[in-house]
């Protein structure tokens, strides 16, 4: 079944005019108000930087105009060109939330470079796979040893700071082509993800999927220049970047960027009115609500959760403190944002709300699941999550199989369904998110992959056997555990090692459990499901 997808525009309206490309509708914005303030560091957050870019220098704590990063991006993008990148060259950007290191990005994407963003976190091992897969030409670094990891044998590698600093000179400033020219279809950001298989994958986004999977949510929320982020989430994922940052900058809003999440510090500044918007994943909300003060909360217009199924018990005793119950939405790096509740009208908790602007959203399956206990009446037609639309990535990096497996043909002939992996049913247009038919633990808002666990704990001498589950978590959702069948003697301390080696840490194992065997099905595949307690 198809879920209605135009509930969150005005009576009568059909549609979002996106811009061809995200940077087209940036700089177009920039160009409207040079002089709106558009972003700055946070002044209470240690080291979060200021700092200069391509000859723009600003202090902690002060906003960068939309002229002046209008002029920043350019120098950074010409700056990219005069280090000798030309468009299609990827660029693996790792760093903490800040303007600079945003300045770099949208250079490097007005110059048609491939943005590769890669946790801070990310162990070695983890690098390697990430340049091993996309062979990136440059990347951006907070710590210049973690450039190492990137280094293919052979293969020159330019490393360089958030501020660029580095970047060798090898070309003349007009040399190269011109900025701004990447066409819609032109990718833009490769995402890493996963399935099954344990190895990361590469989602290939376009100019266009970023400026429709962007223009969106910024009219379905109902985003304003008046608008003002507080923004804590990391930007090397879809929710910081795409959400938070890219959805500022396409409303002409600002955002102040925070290098990390402390509840106290949103909590103040919401307190003293510096912003109007805040989003995070379930995690932050959980401390939010037990620092007793969510309240606060209250002052800003919109609170937005996901990444991660939001407790149905935690959002109305949110809405209880705050008075503003948390708009929950849904998405993925490979769509960006689906499902939405609405700003005007119920956001109803446990749901996920309705399918964005130009999103479509089907069911397949279909079967009637009836009257679900605890779900509210007239829940029918469940199955996987099936979506298409201009926000729908194209597929993974150089993966032709994988990317065949994740979408299925239409049955009447139209543009294919991109199979999320998720299962739902839909309760009165609002869809309702019941569990996954893949594998996948969500720890604060992280997508951890059993078996990209599984494989690294297996290459310890100790295992001889293992399998990788979430234990269900009040603050993070789920946490890590390893079940292990010990091939000579548990030890923790050693695995514990092995994982901080080669995992990034919100990957590692909270609790490992040491046990006989692992139940299995009559096939001999491990059964996680019949693993816990
Ligand atoms: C930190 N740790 C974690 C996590 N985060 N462990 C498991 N899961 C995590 N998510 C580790 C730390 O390394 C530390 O380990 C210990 O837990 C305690 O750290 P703490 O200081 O309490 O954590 P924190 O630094 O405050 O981080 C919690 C956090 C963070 C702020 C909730 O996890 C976070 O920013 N999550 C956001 C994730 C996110 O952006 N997801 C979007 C994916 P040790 O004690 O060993 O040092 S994009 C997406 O999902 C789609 C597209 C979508 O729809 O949004």
């Amino acid at each position: 079944m198809l879920l209605p997808s135009t509930r969150h525009l005005d009576a009568g309206a059909t549609g979002v005019p996106a811009p061809a490309t995200l940077v087209d509708g940036i700089v177009g914005r920039w160009a409207d108000r040079p002089g709106a303030p558009a972003l700055r560091d946070a002044a209470d957050v240690a080291g979060s930087g200021g700092g200069s870019v391509a000859g723009h220098r600003h202090a902690t704590g002060t906003w960068w105009t939309g002229g002046e990063l209008d002029a920043a991006t350019r120098a950074a993008g010409r700056a990219w060109r005069a280090a000798g990148l030309d468009p299609g060259d990827r660029v693996v950007w790792s760093t903490r939330s800040s303007v600079v290191a945003l300045v770099a990005h949208l250079g490097a994407l007005r110059a048609g470079l491939v943005v590769v963003p890669v946790s801070t976190g990310a162990t070695g091992r983890e690098l390697a796979h990430v340049a091993a897969t996309v062979r990136p030409a440059a990347a951006v670094v907070e710590d210049p040893a973690r450039a190492g990891a990137l280094e293919r044998p052979g293969v020159p590698l330019l490393a360089c700071g958030p501020d660029l600093a580095g970047l060798p000179r090898r070309r003349g400033p007009g040399d190269g082509t011109p900025l701004d020219r990447a066409a819609p279809g032109d990718p833009a950001l490769v995402l890493f993800t996963s399935g099954t298989t344990g190895a990361p994958k590469g989602a290939v986004l376009s100019h266009a999927n970023l400026a429709a999977g962007t223009a969106s949510i910024v009219a379905a929320w109902r985003w304003e220049p008046t608008d003002r982020l507080l923004h804590t989430l990391p930007v090397f994922h879809a929710h910081g970047l795409a959400v938070g940052v890219y959805g500022t900058l396409l409303a002409g809003a600002s955002a102040t960027l925070h290098s990390g999440f402390d509840a106290g510090s949103v909590l103040d500044a919401a307190r003293a009115g510096e912003g109007t918007m805040f989003f995070g994943v379930p995690t932050m909300y959980h401390r939010l609500e037990a620092s007793g003060r969510a309240s606060d909360l209250g002052r800003l217009r919109l609170c937005v959760s996901g990444s991660a199924p939001l407790a149905a018990a935690l959002h109305r005793s949110l809405a209880a403190h705050s008075g503003n119950p948390v708009l929950e939405r849904y998405g993925m790096s490979e769509t960006l944002m689906l499902v939405s509740n609405p700003v005007d009208g119920e956001r109803r908790a446990g749901t996920v709300g309705f399918p964005l602007p130009g999103v479509e959203v089907r069911l397949a399956g279909g079967e009637d699941t009836g009257d679900e206990p605890g779900a509210g009446p007239a829940v029918v037609d469940g199955g996987e999550v099936l979506v298409r639309g201009p926000n729908v990535f194209a597929g993974y990096f150089e993966r032709p199989a994988a990317t065949a497996e994740a979408f299925e043909p239409d049955p009447d002939g139209g543009a294919p369904w991109f199979r999320t992996g998720d299962l739902g049913v839909e309760d009165g247009g609002y869809l309702v998110l019941r569990g996954r038919r893949t594998d996948l633990i969500i720890s604060g808002g992280y997508n951890v992959y059993p078996a990209e666990v599984e494989d690294v704990l297996a290459t310890h001498p100790s295992v001889a056997e293992v399998a990788v589950t979430g234990e269900p978590s009040d603050e993070w959702g789920e946490t890590v555990v390893a079940w292990i069948v010990a091939a000579d003697g548990p030890d923790e301390g050693a695995l514990a090692e092995h994982a901080a080696a080669r995992l990034a840490p919100y990957k590692r194992p909270r609790r490992y459990r040491f046990v006989d065997a692992l139940p299995r099905n009559a096939m001999g595949k491990v059964v996680r499901s019949r693993l816990g307690g």
